[in-house]
């Protein structure tokens, strides 16, 4: 398959819909994708004919189920290239999957004295975990701060990273300045000292090739449901030797090799993580998203997205001093997420406003409220691209904001209590 967006959009039904009278433009990307007819079918395919529990039946349909679902691991160890299936736990998305390293590995390895040095752009869920297990062993969570382009201040981090460092929690692209980080050269820091790193690849997954082998990195988090899954999917994959050497911490039925009142043996990997019946139809659908990317490549789906960034910084130029916007300008160190602001307006007014045009994007602080203080910012107007983004979307964006901007007296008027209830 070549890579052609406008070929690409008669994949997914919803692009179909009309919002308000107008074309759905989707740029809420990085809060979930859109799914493709070939996801949506393998769904109903499982349901349809082989609905059954894995691994706990010997019946045909337990089988085929119980093959399919093995099968969609190596998929996804194919996709990242890991080193072995067996390194692919599947989970309910990036925040389940850094939890499970947080506390699996954080409370096994991590004594007070040592230090976990983070990012001022974590997501929350990559910041929270962290903190709390600090807090249960007595470990130190130290901040890396941003220059004033949104890049992460390699420099500060090089200066912070010492013998007391024991992991280095980083986001691969930031949810909201689309940063990309150099998280090869941040492993290689982390190892210096003896450290582990764990990257969150909620954001970068889904959008730039990956491969954990090339990275050298220990783990990785990302989410199905952003890489055209479906919604309770995600992956956590680790080094062999350090999940190996991991207690889980959610356990019950499917963790186990052997129980008796007095002991228990762990299940092999990758089951010991995926504790209770897991979310067969959905790791089966996940694979189909994973073999859909790898077809078009992820070169291409990053080359198209970079150019699209491109195209809407250039673009955005049209609305001189009414707009500000944050993260790096040069799209080589951006993913396809811009976050803005309309100078005078509320970004719920501007995000509720775009949707009259049938404009999708996201408002507010995205669950990384201490990057928006850190930004001087109260909330953001977030759009952010995928593989069926094409250049009309950007036009569709940038001529609403344009009428947006020549409304802004009436505009600045609305409640903001009208149009969200929430942060
Ligand atoms: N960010 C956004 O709109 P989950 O929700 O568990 O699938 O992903 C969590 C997560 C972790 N790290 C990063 C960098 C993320 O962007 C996200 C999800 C969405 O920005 C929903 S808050």
């Amino acid at each position: 398959m070549g890579f052609n967006p406008y070929e690409i959009r008669k994949d997914f039904p919803v692009l179909e819909r009309k919002i308000n009278g107008k074309r759905l433009v989707y740029l809420d990307n990085a809060a979930t994708s859109q799914k493709p007819k070939q996801v949506i079918e393998a769904i109903r395919e499982y349901y349809e004919k082989y609905n059954a529990n894995v691994h706990r039946g010997l019946h045909t349909l337990s089988q085929e189920a119980s093959e399919a679902y093995e099968k969609a691991h190596e998929v996804i160890a194919k996709f990242i290239n890991a080193y072995s299936w067996e390194e692919v736990i599947f989970t309910s998305n990036s925040t389940d999957s850094l939890n499970i390293i947080a506390y699996s590995w954080g409370l096994k390895n991590l004594k007070k004295g040592d230090e976990i040095i983070i990012t001022v752009m974590e997501h929350h869920s990559n910041m929270l975990p962290w903190r709390i297990v600090a807090r249960l062993t007595g470990a130190k969570v130290k901040y890396i701060d941003i220059t004033d382009d949104g890049l992460l201040r390699y420099d500060q981090l090089e200066e912070v990273v010492s013998e007391k460092t024991k992991v280095i929690a980083v986001t691969l692209m930031s949810n909201v300045l689309g940063t990309i980080n150099d998280v090869k050269r941040i492993a290689k820091l982390a190892h210096s000292v003896g450290a582990i790193i764990v990257v969150d690849g909620a954001q970068g997954v889904p959008h730039l090739p990956v491969n954990v082998k090339e990275l050298e990195i220990d783990f990785l988090a990302f989410s199905g449901h952003k890489m055209l899954g479906p919604t309770g999917t995600g992956v956590l994959w680790g080094r062999k030797d350090l999940l190996e050497e991991m207690e889980p911490i959610k356990v019950g039925g499917g963790t186990i090799k052997d129980v008796t009142l007095e002991s228990v043996e762990w299940h092999d990997l990758p089951w010991r993580f995926e504790p209770g019946t897991p979310n067969i139809a959905g790791g089966i659908g996940l694979a189909v998203a994973a073999e859909y990317l790898m077809r078009l490549g992820m070169e291409n789906v990053r080359e198209h997205e970079k150019e699209l960034t491109a195209y809407t910084l250039k673009r955005l130029e049209e609305l001189g001093d009414d707009i500000e916007y944050y993260g790096p300008r040069d799209p080589e160190q951006k993913g396809g997420v811009i976050a803005f602001n309309i100078k005078g307006l509320h970004h719920h007014i501007v995000g509720k406003s775009l949707d009259m045009f049938g404009i999708a994007v996201r408002t507010g602080m995205h669950c990384a409220h201490p990057l928006h203080y850190r930004l001087g910012i109260k909330g953001t107007v977030r759009a952010s691209y995928y593989i069926y983004n094409v250049k009309e979307d950007v036009d569709a964006l940038i001529d609403a904001l344009k009428t947006i901007v020549k409304l802004k007296d009436v505009l600045s008027s609305t409640e903001v209590s009208d149009v969200c209830t929430g942060t």
